[in-house]
């Protein structure tokens, strides 16, 4: 008899996904059959950008989220900078890297030991406090001296978040949003003392990386090989590129590419188009490429299910993220499914970490850390970047020199899409198909494979009305919109 179990909110991921799954027995089994993902807000900056100046672009894009808003002010440079007809000089290169690579180095630390490890981990006796209760609790939790070593490392990971942040603030003045990204490089200067301050933190949350997250979560995949085979999904991968290694930034630290039924391309942007047909949004909009995209909110959409577009790759659904990354550059090979997620964000936490020593050696005390520049009149720009949780996008039009149109196509919208109008399920929806269920009541093994792509859905929507939010009915959409 199928039963459907709907996880709504999922906690411990930012935002607000409400999943829903159908179990049913399958050769004897309980296993998932059916898997829908809902973004229950609604985001609508795109909307709020049109006849802004261009260059508010950069600090209201990051407001998306404060968990990857470098990555927002970053893919809005980089569309500024197409726009305006500007490249940043080589110390504006190396900052934007480096303010970005610290910024990832927080949020994989945040995702592995505050978002995903507690799937993993019994407290009992150790912490019976919140955030570790309530929880659910199967069989197969880590206890005893591990469980209570892992939590110690939790704390501990807070203060290398902090420490991340307090390194990446030596170049854009604060984090989370930074006011130091601007069309054509960075505002800061680069000194002698700034550059041995980064250096001294980085030293710090390396050795953190090296002696305790990489072998934390080596240990915590070693506890758990099923899940080496759980998750999965249909493999598809697609990567941006990202970290610049020259000024014109055809090299990327780690590249750009597509790995589609098991063939692997270079990427080409014109094959990226959004369907609605399952999203709150109007029908005509659909299947469009972003640089012609539109965002026309419909909630009463009877085919729709979640406030997220599904954004395809050759009218395929792509995972991105660290995995992707990793997989496309061929630095990770073992596998795709929930714990290679985990796995390979640490390894690429470790290879970033040890390519920013080098990027500090390059920067130029003195030397200019931004181009200056003139807003267009009329222009087109896109910014196509690797934010933490992948493949993040901003395309936009200029007209009489203000924003005309502009859409983002967020890592989450990638990973937690719809249904697009074929009806070919979502990469996360995907990959919970087979998921074998031990205790409907207690689904622990969904909640795994669902944090293990490290959904935002706040880079997905931007308001709620609380405790209405079901189904599209009650949804608070900005006046004159609607
Ligand atoms: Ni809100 Fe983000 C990242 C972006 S995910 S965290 O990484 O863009 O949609």
């Amino acid at each position: 008899m199928p039963t459907t179990i709907v996880i709504d909110p999922v906690t411990r991921i930012e935002g607000h996904l409400s999943i829903e799954v159908t179990v049913d027995s399958v050769g004897g089994e309980d296993q998932v059959v059916d898997a829908r993902g809902s973004g229950t807000m609604f985001r609508g900056f795109e909307i709020l950008l049109l006849g802004r100046d261009p260059r508010d672009t950069a600090q209201l894009t990051q407001r998306i989220c404060g968990v990857c808003p470098v990555s927002h002010a970053l893919a809005s440079c980089m569309n500024l900078d197409q726009a305006f007809g500007v490249t940043p000089p080589e110390n504006g290169r190396l900052l934007r890297n480096l303010v970005l690579a610290a910024n990832y180095l927080q949020s994989h630390v945040l995702h592995f030991y505050h978002l995903s490890a507690p799937d993993f981990i019994d407290t009992t006796g150790i912490l019976d406090m919140s955030p570790w209760t309530p929880r659910y609790n199967p069989p197969d939790l880590i206890g005893g001296a591990t469980a209570a070593t892992l939590v110690g490392h939790y704390v501990e990971a807070l203060h290398i978040r902090r420490k991340a942040h307090q390194m990446g603030a030596i170049y854009s003045g604060k984090l989370p949003c930074t006011g130091s990204y601007v069309v054509g490089g960075l505002t800061p200067n680069v000194t002698a003392e700034n550059v041995a301050d980064f250096r001294a933190l980085l030293a710090e949350i390396r050795a953190f990386v090296d002696n305790v997250y990489v072998p934390d979560a080596m240990a915590i995949a070693a506890a758990f090989p099923s899940y080496y085979s759980l998750g999965v999904g249909y493999g598809n991968m697609l990567s941006f590129g990202v970290f610049d290694q020259d000024a014109a930034g055809t090299s990327k630290f780690f590249g750009s590419g597509h790995y589609t039924n098991g063939t692997a391309g270079p990427l080409d942007e014109a094959q990226i188009t959004e369907s609605v047909k399952h999203g709150w949004f109007t029908d005509a909009t659909g299947t469009l490429h972003p640089s012609q995209g539109e965002t026309n909110p419909e909630p009463d959409k009877p085919t729709g299910y979640t406030w997220l577009k599904a954004p395809r790759y050759t009218g395929a659904a792509h995972e991105v993220g660290p995995l992707a990354r990793m997989w496309i550059d061929g630095h990770y090979t073992n596998g795709v499914s929930m714990m290679d997620r985990v796995v390979a964000r640490a390894l690429e936490t470790q290879m970033l970490a040890a390519a920013m020593d080098g990027w500090l050696d390059q920067l130029v005390p003195g030397d200019p850390t931004y181009a200056p520049s003139a807003v267009p009149v009329t222009a087109t720009g896109a910014g196509l970047t690797e934010a933490p949780r992948g493949a993040l996008g901003h395309w936009m039009d200029v007209t009489d020199s203000t924003v005309s149109r502009y859409q983002v196509i967020t890592p989450t919208a990638w990973n937690t899409a719809p249904r697009d109008d074929l009806d070919q399920l979502g990469p996360t929806e995907q990959a919970l198909l087979g998921t074998p269920v031990l205790n409907i009541n207690e689904p622990v093994e969904i909640l795994r494979i669902v944090h293990s792509f490290d959904p935002c859905l706040a880079c997905a929507v931007h308001m709620v009305r609380p405790g209405k939010r079901k189904h599209g009915k009650t949804f608070l959409i900005p006046p004159g919109i609607a």
